[in-house]
């Protein structure tokens, strides 16, 4: 390998490792924070939403995933699979209809998006689900456990106005003592 060649693994190297995501506005008006860089498990995923005060995103609408998929379309161009907050509770049955929830409310969400033939939960070790790029953003259950990028969005499980202490605020919102 070149000294060129060399410099230029470094810095895309480099770049992987200071690569910390960046936010886009779907056309609904919804917010994301999409880290691309295929560096994270889906547990890692989760705990670098939780540090920026946001969750893995819940995709629980057709309304909402239109936005999303027209956004990641417009943004993204290389093929990369992104984590979503779905979850199937590490249920083993290879069953397409499990239930998955969410890991914002831990309510099962309905909506379904899936790539065809799944979710097959594999070896009965797909627990988590990520988007597929490849598969015009369709779903996919996936062991945990797989490094890929993220998306995060800000918590709808929150107030605006706290009014009283047990009240969870809004990220950005200023905390009252
Ligand atoms: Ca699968």
């Amino acid at each position: 390998m070149t000294n060129v060649a060399k410099g230029v693994v470094l810095v895309i190297g480099l770049f992987q490792l200071v690569s910390s995501g960046s936010w886009h506005t779907a056309n609904d008006g919804r917010d994301y924070f999409v880290e691309t860089g295929r560096g994270y498990n889906w547990f890692q995923a989760m705990d670098e939403c939780s540090r920026r005060g946001l969750h893995l995103a819940v995709i629980d609408s057709e309304e909402k995933n239109f936005g999303l998929v027209r956004l990641l379309g417009k943004v993204f161009d290389p093929v990369v699979n992104l984590w979503i907050g779905h979850h199937d509770e590490l249920n083993k049955k290879k069953d397409k209809n499990r239930n998955w929830y969410s890991v914002s409310t831990g309510k099962i969400i309905n909506f379904k998006f899936w790539a065809s033939g799944e979710p097959n939960n594999l070896f009965g070790k797909e627990h988590c689900v990520h988007i597929y790029k490849s598969k015009d953003f369709k779903w996919n259950d996936r062991s945990c456990d797989y490094s890929y990028g993220y998306i995060c969005e800000r918590s709808t499980n929150c107030t605006e106005i706290p009014d009283e202490v047990t009240t969870v605020p809004c990220p950005g919102y200023p905390l009252l003592y």
